[in-house]
C-alpha cells in the first residue's frame, strides 16, 4: 500500500530542504510528519507513541542544527521515525523493520544522519560527550552535539555516568530531556517525582520565565552581556530553586521546562542554546502518542501496538478458530503468581519491562512483592542479590539482550557469592523485527561459563512451568547456585499449557525420539523445529534420534555418553551464538571423554544478523525445520552416519 506524504513533506528529501522553509511553514511540516507516521505504522507496524511525541522536537532539531555535521543522537532510537523520514528515508519508510528493509532504530550504516547506533537505552549522553570531546581535540569548536533522551532512559546509571563526566568538561553538549512521564509502562522512581516537582512548581516556572525573557533580550548585546545574564540566571536558580539542583549540581546548565510541542518556541530556544557554551540540559515536556487520541490515552498499549485501523483506533488482532498457545512471557507471568501464592518468599524484579515480561501480572496480583526498578538492569541484578542474601526467592526477569548490561553483577554479586537468584531471560534467541541490538544471541555462552550457575531452556510451556517450579524449590534455594531459564519471544506450542507443576532433575535431558545414524541435540523451543525436521525426514526414511537436552549446564552427561556411544554423527541446534554456546559445550564433552563423532553445529554465526521475522532469520542461519533436515541429510550422505 502506497502512503502519500503531505505536500510539504513530499518535498523534504534532506534536512536542507527543511531548513530552506520559512519558519511559518513548520507547523504544517509537523502535522504532515505526524500523519505520515500514523499512516505508516497503522499499516506496517512498529513503535508508535514515542515518535508521535517528538515530532516537534525532531523538526526543530533538524531546522536549527546543521545535521549531519552537527551530531544528533537519539537515545534508544524507537522514537526516531520522524528523524528517518526527514533524512532521506521517507520513500522507503514502509520497509521499516521488515527483513532487508530499514532498521527500526538509528543505525550508522544506514545513514550519515544516524550519528550513533542505538536500541538499548541510556547511551546517548556518553556517546554525544565522546563526540563533543573529539570535536574539541580535532579543533572543531563549531560542531554541536545533541543527545535526546527520555525520562525513562534517564533513570539508568549509564545516563548519570555520562552527566557526571559531562559536567566536569567544557564540551559543547546539549542534552534534551524528553519528559513524557512514561517509560514503556509509567516511569518509576524518585527521578520521576523530581521531574514532576520541577515541572509543576509555580515559583520555579515564574522565575524561569523571567530569566528566559532576560536572556532573550540580552543575547543581542554580545558576549559580556550574556555572561552577566548567565551569572544572574545561575545565581537566581541556585538561590531560589531547590528543584534545579540535580542537574546544576552536576554542572549542567539547566533550561526549561518548556512545552515540547510548541514548535516556534522550540526553534527559538534551540537557537538561543546554540550560542551558550558548555554542557547544558533542556527539559522538554511532551505527551507520548501526541496527536493520536487512543495513543495519548493508553500510552503503554500504543508504545508498539501492532497494526491498527487508524480511523477507529482498533488494534488488529488475528482471529483463530481454535485455542492458540500462549506467549512464553504470559506463561512466566501466570506461573510466577501461582508459585508466589504458595511460596511467600518469592519476589519478582523487572527493570522497566512489566508489560513486556508479563511481570505486571504479579505486580497486580501481589503488588508488594513485585518490583519495577526502572531501566536499571545492573541494579536489578544486585538488588535481587541483596534480597537473596536475606532468604527471598527472587525471580529476576530480564530480556536476554538487556542482561548483557548486568553481566558483572551476575558474576560478582550473585555467582561468586553463591546466591540462588533465578534469572528468567525473555526474548532469548532472535528478537525479530527489533534486530541485532535486541537479539538474545549470547546468553547461553556468557552464562554457561560462570561458576555456580545452572542454565536451562524449556522446549515448551509445560517445561517452562516445571523449570520455574524447580528453581524456587527448597533444594535449589538451599544450594549455592543461580538458575537461568531462557525462553524466546512469542508463542509456545501448547494451547493447554496449565499443566500440573512437577520438579525437574537438574542436568537431566529428555529423549524425544530414538533414531538411526544421526542424533539431533537441541536446547529450548528450537527443538520444536527439530520435531518438524524429523517429520520431513521420515518421509525419506531417514530417522534421526532427537534429544531435548534441557540444560546447557550442567549437561546431561549420562545422556551424552549414550548418544556418543550410539551415534557417529551428531547435530546440535541452538537459537544462540555458536561460539561458546550449547554446541560448543557438547564438543567439549566429546573431547573431554575421548569420543570421535562427526558433529555439526547449527546456531547463530559470528556475524551481526539483521532484523526480520524470527523464522526468516532462523532460515538465514540454517536452523529452520528445512535447514535442520538439510543438515541431517548432509551428515547422512556425506558423513559416516548410516541409515538402515
Ligand atoms: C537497556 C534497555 N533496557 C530496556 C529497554 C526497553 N525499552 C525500550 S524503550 C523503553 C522506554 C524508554 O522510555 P523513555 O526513554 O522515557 O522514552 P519514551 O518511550 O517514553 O519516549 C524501554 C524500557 C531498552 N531499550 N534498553
Amino acid at each position: 500500500m502506497l502512503i502519500t506524504p503531505g505536500s510539504l513533506l513530499a518535498k523534504i528529501d534532506t534536512p536542507d530542504d527543511l531548513r530552506n522553509l520559512d519558519q511559518a511553514a513548520l507547523p504544517q511540516v509537523c502535522a504532515e510528519l505526524r500523519q505520515f507516521i500514523i499512516d505508516n505504522v497503522s499499516v506496517y507496524g512498529g513503535h508508535f507513541g514515542a515518535s508521535l511525541g517528538v515530532v516537534e522536537l525532531t523538526v526543530a532539531l533538524h531546522y536549527v542544527f546543521n545535521t549531519p555535521d552537527d551530531q544528533l543522537i537519539w537515545d534508544v532510537g524507537h522514537q526516531a521515525y520522524g528523524h528517518k523520514i526527514l533524512t532521506g528515508r521517507r520513500d522507503v519508510f514502509h520497509t521499516n523493520r521488515f527483513y532487508k528493509g530499514l532498521s527500526g532504530f538509528p543505525k550508522r550504516k544506514e545513514s550519515p544522519y544516524d550519528s550513533f547506533g542505538v536500541g538499548h537505552s541510556s547511551t546517548s549522553i556518553s556517546a554525544a560527550l565522546g563526540m563533543a570531546v573529539a570535536s574539541q581535540l580535532q579543533n572543531n569548536p563549531k560542531r554541536h552535539h545533541i543527545a535526546v533522551i527520555g525520562d525513562g532512559a534517564m533513570t539508568a546509571g549509564l545516563a548519570f555516568e555520562g552527566m557526571n563526566h559531562a559536567g566536569a568538561t567544557e564540551a559543547d553538549l546539549l542534552i534534551i530531556l524528553n519528559d513524557n512521564c512514561m517509560s514503556i509502562d509509567p516511569n518509576v522512581g524518585a527521578l520521576r517525582e523530581y521531574l514532576t516537582d520541577i515541572t509543576t512548581s509555580p515559583t520555579y516556572n515564574k522565575v524561569k520565565d523571567e530569566v528566559w525573557n532576560l536572556l532573550g533580550k540580552m543575547s543581542n548585546f554580545g558576549k559580556s552581556a550574556q555572561e552577566i545574564v548567565s551569572k544572574l540566571e545561575t545565581g537566581l536558580k541556585a538561590s531560589l530553586l531547590k528543584q534545579s539542583n540535580l542537574f546544576e549540581s552536576l554542572h549542567l546548565r539547566y533550561f526549561g521546562p518548556i512545552d515540547g510541542h510548541d514548535i516556534d518556541h522550540l526553534v527559538s530556544v534551540m537557537n538561543d542554546l546554540k550560542d551558550i557554551p558548555g554542557p547544558k540540559l533542556l527539559h522538554c515536556l511532551t505527551v507520548k502518542g501526541k496527536g493520536y487520541g487512543p495513543a495519548e490515552k493508553d500510552q503503554t498499549k500504543w508504545h508498539a501496538p501492532g497494526l491498527f485501523d487508524k480511523v477507529t483506533g482498533e488494534i488488529k488482532k488475528k482471529v483463530y478458530a481454535t485455542p492458540q498457545p500462549p506467549k512464553y512471557q504470559d506463561v512466566f507471568g501466570h506461573t510466577l503468581v501461582e508459585l508466589a501464592e504458595v511460596n511467600e518468599k518469592i519476589v519478582g524484579v523487572t527493570p522497566a519491562m512489566p508489560s513486556g515480561s508479563s511481570m505486571n501480572i504479579m505486580m497486580k496480583a501481589i503488588p508488594d512483592r513485585a518490583f519495577d526498578v526502572g531501566i536499571a538492569e545492573q541494579h536489578a541484578v544486585t538488588f535481587s542479590a541483596g534480597m537473596a542474601t536475606q532468604g527471598q526467592v527472587v525471580f529476576c526477569n530480564i530480556y536476554s539482550t538487556f542482561m548483557q548490561r548486568a553481566y558483572d553483577q551476575v558474576i560478582h554479586d550473585v555467582c561468586i557469592q553463591e546466591l540462588p537468584v533465578i534469572f528468567c531471560l525473555d526474548r532469548a534467541g532472535f528478537a525479530g523485527a527489533d534486530g541485532p541490538t535486541h537479539h538474545g544471541a549470547y546468553d547461553l555462552a556468557f552464562m554457561r561459563c560462570v561458576p555456580n550457575m545452572i542454565v536451562a531452556s524449556p522446549m515448551n510451556e509445560q517445561e517452562l512451568r516445571n523449570l520455574m517450579f524447580t528453581a524456587q524449590s527448597d533444594i535449589i534455594q538451599q544450594g549455592k547456585q543461580a538458575f537461568t531459564i531462557r525462553y524466546p519471544r512469542g508463542e509456545g506450542v501448547m494451547p493447554n499449557w496449565k499443566t500440573p507443576l512437577e520438579a525437574v532433575e537438574v542436568g537431566k535431558g529428555r529423549k524425544i525420539r530414538d533414531g538411526k545414524g544421526v542424533a539431533i541435540l537441541t536446547i529450548g523451543p528450537i527443538g520444536n523445529y527439530a520435531v518438524k525436521a524429523c517429520e520431513l525426514l521420515e518421509k525419506e526414511n531417514i530417522q534421526p534420534a532427537h534429544y531435548d537436552m534441557r540444560f546447557v549446564k550442567p549437561l546431561d552427561e549420562t545422556m551424552l555418553h549414550e548418544i556418543f556411544q550410539r551415534y557417529d554423527s551428531v547435530l546440535t541446534v541452538e537459537d544462540g551464538c555458536l561460539m561458546g554456546g550449547f554446541g560448543s559445550a557438547v564438543i567439549e564433552f566429546m573431547t573431554d571423554h575421548g569420543y570421535m563423532a562427526r558433529v555439526k553445529r547449527l546456531g547463530i554465526p559470528d556475524a551481526i544478523v539483521e532484523h526480520g521475522e524470527q523464522i526468516d532469520l532462523h532460515r538465514e542461519c540454517g536452523f529452520d525445520p528445512q535447514g535442520i533436515a538439510d543438515s541431517v541429510r548432509e551428515l547422512i550422505y556425506t558423513g559416516r552416519a548410516v541409515t538402515v
